[in-house]
């Protein structure tokens, strides 16, 4: 008949009424042909200045300027400035999706209305990297999620809650950790100009609370998606001048040794940057290799869409195929669990490594996140 497809994955829980539906996470279930996803396009973007404010621009756009060759020591000291020179945003202000929300509101006229009748031609509206941590689930072993879900005049918001793990973790960081964060901005530093062709200024303060953001439009199988993340830089001189192939997703990791260690991180780390830079089709990620000293060793780069044949060797390893897949079908239980259009009912989304993902609902809750400013703005 009619049945969706996923129906048969969701299974009734008789015991737990109040989560009544939970939705499996293990990755054979997904292990299918590479779902349709079209390729995706930069409908807009903005900026958050050195103060956190937003701007409907692109200035804090920051231009590729890699060293003259790749290959050993650029001479990248990543402690640097450290902490004497750090700007560091902060991490209490819980942002939602705000920064997101005001650039539609402010370009909701653009975004026509669809046959719908809805003010925004999207099913879903996220950050991106929400859909990361999406695409990532099934692989994932170690850190769960939260993901609040609002149904507001056609379009499923998606913002995550930060889980009592995460809060702990942040809050009892280890002076290592907090270095190392500061290394990866720092890297930034050296590799970008302010320019097309000027040349990178390690001399500054490393402001974590800038940001360039694009937003993109696309699908996933059936359904439409609009998200936001941030983009480290463009490269001028790209083989694929426009956005958002032109732009470079920059990383740093400890350098490698080892062919276990290469397979390890293969298993680990680039599931990660696969997914953060597939989904808006950023088309390459420069790896800067950390030694022991806080010093760049080496860089790499990275083409997004070959990933695949550098992991597809390794049986043990994931597949890109089971990400999207599995995305796809969350994305459709949302639809179906998420069906009353208020933006003051919330559906929370919960889940834990080893457990199928289950939902609670909250109404004039705590849990609310689309403020009434954009309420408003969406409904005149
Ligand atoms: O307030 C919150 N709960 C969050 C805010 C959670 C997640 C993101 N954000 C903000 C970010 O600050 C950013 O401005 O949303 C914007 C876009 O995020 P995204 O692109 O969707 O996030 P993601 O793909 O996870 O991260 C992209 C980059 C990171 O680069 P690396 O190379 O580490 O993946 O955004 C930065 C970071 O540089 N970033 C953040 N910066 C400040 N605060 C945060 C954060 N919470 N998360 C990521
Ligand atoms: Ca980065």
């Amino acid at each position: 008949g009619s049945q969706d497809p996923q129906d048969y994955h969701i299974k009734r829980q008789k015991s737990d009424p109040k989560a009544s539906l939970t939705f499996p996470v293990t990755a054979s279930r997904y292990d299918a042909p590479f779902p349709f996803y079209r390729r995706p396009a930069e409908i807009g973007r903005f900026s958050l200045d050195a103060q956190r404010c937003y701007h409907g621009d692109a200035r804090q756009l920051r231009y590729y300027a890699p060293p003259p060759m790749e290959g050993p020591t650029p001479g990248f000291d990543l402690r640097d400035g450290y902490p004497d020179r750090y700007v560091k945003r902060d991490e209490d202000v819980r942002e939602g999706l705000d920064h997101l929300l005001k650039w539609v509101a402010q370009n909701q006229k653009e975004l026509q209305t669809d046959d719908k009748g809805r003010p925004l031609n999207a099913d879903f509206v996220t950050w991106r990297g929400h859909l990361t941590k999406v695409l990532t689930t099934p692989y994932e072993t170690r850190d769960g999620w939260l993901l609040a879900v609002s149904l507001f005049r056609g379009t499923l918001y998606i913002s995550e809650v930060e889980t009592e793990a995460a809060r702990e973790e942040r809050e009892h960081r280890s002076e290592l950790l907090k270095e190392l964060a500061y290394m990866g901005y720092k890297f930034e530093q050296y590799m970008c100009a302010d320019t097309p062709d000027g040349t990178p200024d390690p001399s500054g303060v490393v402001n974590t609370n800038e940001a360039f953001c694009t937003v993109i439009r696309t699908r996933l199988g059936t359904h439409s998606l609009l998200f936001s993340g941030e983009v480290d830089c463009t490269d001028p001189r790209s083989p694929w001048p426009d956005p958002p192939s032109c732009y470079v997703e920059l990383k740093t990791s400890k350098v490698m040794h080892s062919l276990a260690h290469r397979k390890n991180f293969y298993r680990q780390k680039m599931i990660k940057w696969w997914a953060q830079s597939f989904l808006p089709g950023v088309s390459r990620i420069v790896a800067g290799y950390r030694g022991p000293d806080g010093s760049v060793v080496g860089l790499e780069t990275f083409e997004t869409m070959k990933i695949f044949q550098l992991i597809k060797e390794d049986p043990g390893c994931w597949k890109p195929a089971v990400c999207m897949n599995f995305c796809a079908a969350f994305l459709a239980f949302v639809k179906k669990v998420v069906t009353e259009d208020n933006p003051k009912l919330v559906h929370l989304f919960a889940w834990e490594p080893g457990h199928p993902i289950s939902y609670t609902v909250h109404r004039d809750s705590d849990y609310i996140f689309l403020p009434d400013w954009y309420v408003e703005a969406m409904s005149t």
